[in-house]
């Protein structure tokens, strides 16, 4: 019963035990806010059977499992319940629409609605007897159609969703139209498309607003409004910015911003970040992201620990006033674990030194700092072939001394230092782009001297204006007994890079956090604030 939840050792959103992959069908309902989400309750690896864990929340931040909400049954799903979204119809009713695995292991698409609308927590389902609804187009293999989207409405009245697919050697968001929501019809073209990126796993598609952060509600037509389309494939979440054509049903993607892949489209997150999917709160008038954080050891390490995979921190998403990307930053509930606050101002870093941020209990942390610029004048110049700032961090690592930084954060760090995670910037002179250019890395080389563990660092380029005093970062990172969870937002969430690591020795009372300068110019600590982060709880 929800009275006996066990009690949380962490923060981020994972079920008691078992495997766990992408968020699926968030909302807010009548009070409560509901997770649904891949899930293998039978073991701690992704197996044949996946269907659809269900939990509810008052806060974002503490939450009640509820029993698995839809699970294979029928026909049209037998072999597992996989992604899907929901999409709240007028009236404040909630349906969902999710990817069946059929009898004979085809693709197909379902609608799923509430038993009791009167209960909040939604707990029971049921399946719309005429499943399927969609089935694999002209084109489209049976195991390459899936996850449809949230679907919003348009002008005429009718509805709209996108299931993501490859059609034709075409990643695609192939465009369904219907009255009714039940009886749907196929758009001969899709919303979108990519070259060369395989199959688009859960397409979003989503307004926002032009002028303020409030989250935009999906059917919403006016003024001061762009579009923003995501799709997963190549193990990230790519997306890119432009309008909506509705009369012509299609996107349009600013300044020809194509989703290829390619180390220059954006991404929401340049670490691990997977599947996500965004809902609109309206309680709070904002629009809200989940994404996936997949397990960086292995298979067998996952069988022994009994679980796998977690959910971000519910991340609030707007357009960036340059209008050129999206800002993602923690929901402000996040807050409410903040504990012992230790905090620190006008610190001066010279060039290759170190200071520990102590006060805190180290294991579970939330941190904001910002540090002021040196002069940009004399920063490196960017060579401009190396233009993938994954490689460039794992060429310039945090012991590389560079002219303004490498400086940032050394997180889950042992006395010795020989397990630390390194989350730091560099400053660049971009001559080619006549503009600077901050590369903010995450280092996860050394934050475990445990072997058969992904330790891939990650980058992310940050364009800064000349005129910029000042560059900050936040790192949260929660402790899972047996390992922990680091995402990081540079420049108040316009990079942000999301990290596993296992540390070995730095755990517990022996985990530390410094702050570190190894450029040869020295950095100001403006400000830094470090909180002790509480237990979640279960209820
Ligand atoms: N995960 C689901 C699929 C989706 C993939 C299966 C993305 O529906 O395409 O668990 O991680």
């Amino acid at each position: 019963s929800p009275k006996n939840q066990p009690w949380r050792p962490y923060f981020h959103f994972r079920p008691p035990k078992n495997w766990l992959n992408d968020p699926n069908g968030p909302m807010y309902y009548k009070g409560v806010y509901h997770l649904f989400y891949q899930y293998n309750p039978y073991g701690s690896i992704f197996n044949k059977t996946i269907l659809w864990g269900h939990s509810v929340s008052h806060d974002l931040v503490n939450w009640i499992h509820l029993k698995n909400a839809i699970v294979p049954t029928k026909p049209f799903d037998i072999n597992s319940c996989w992604s899907g979204s929901t999409t709240i119809l007028p009236g404040n009713k909630p349906v969902v629409l999710y990817t069946g695995l059929d009898s004979k292991n085809q693709q197909v698409q379902n609608l799923a609605m509430p038993k009791n609308l009167s209960d909040p927590f939604l707990k029971e389902w049921k399946k719309y007897s005429g499943n399927p609804i969609m089935t694999p187009p002209h084109g489209v293999k049976p195991d390459n159609f899936r996850d449809p989207s949230t679907a919003w409405r348009g002008k005429d009245g009718n509805w709209r969703v996108v299931v993501g697919g490859l059609r034709n050697n075409l990643g695609v968001a192939i465009l369904y139209r219907s009255k009714d929501f039940v009886h749907w019809s196929l758009h001969d073209e899709p919303l979108y498309f990519g070259k060369n990126t395989n199959i688009w796993e859960c397409p979003d598609f989503y307004p926002v607003s032009t002028n303020s952060r409030d989250g935009i509600e999906n059917s919403a037509i006016g003024i001061n409004l762009k579009y923003v389309l995501k799709a997963s494939f190549k193990s990230h979440d790519y997306y890119t910015i432009g309008s909506y054509d509705a009369d012509k049903e299609k996107f349009l993607p600013d300044d020809h911003k194509v989703l290829i892949g390619s180390t220059s489209d954006l991404r929401y997150d340049y670490g691990k970040f997977y599947a996500s999917k965004t809902f609109f709160d309206s309680v709070k008038n904002r629009r809200i992201l989940w994404g996936w954080i997949n397990e960086s050891d292995s298979s067998t390490d996952d069988i022994k620990k009994q679980w796998a995979g977690l959910q971000s921190i519910p991340r609030q998403v707007y357009l960036d006033s340059t209008r050129r990307q999206l800002i993602q930053w923690p929901v402000k509930e996040t807050e409410k674990l903040r504990e012992k606050h230790v905090s620190y101002f006008g610190k001066k870093l010279k060039r290759e030194s170190l200071f520990e941020v102590s006060g805190i209990t180290a294991s579970q942390v939330d941190i904001e700092v910002s540090f002021m610029l040196p002069k940009l004048e004399e920063v490196e110049v960017l060579d401009p072939k190396r233009n993938d700032p994954q490689l460039l961090c794992s060429a310039k690592t945090s012991s590389v001394i560079g002219g303004a930084g490498p400086f940032g954060l050394l997180l889950m760090a042992s006395r010795d230092l020989t397990e630390q995670t390194a989350v730091f910037f560099r400053v660049f002179k971009d001559n080619h782009n006549h503009q600077f250019v901050v590369l903010m890395c995450s280092d996860q080389r050394r934050s475990s001297l445990r072997q058969g563990i992904d330790k891939t660092t990650y980058g992310a380029f940050i364009y800064i204006n000349h005129k910029d005093k000042m560059i900050s970062l936040r790192s949260l990172y929660s402790f899972q007994v047996d390992n922990s969870v680091i995402e990081s937002f540079g420049a108040e969430g316009r990079a942000c890079i999301t990290a596993r690591v296992y540390p070995k020795f730095s755990v517990y009372n022996e985990a530390h956090v410094y702050a570190f300068n190894n450029g040869s110019l020295d950095v100001v600590i403006r400000r830094l604030d470090a909180w002790s982060m509480k237990k979640a709880k279960g209820n």
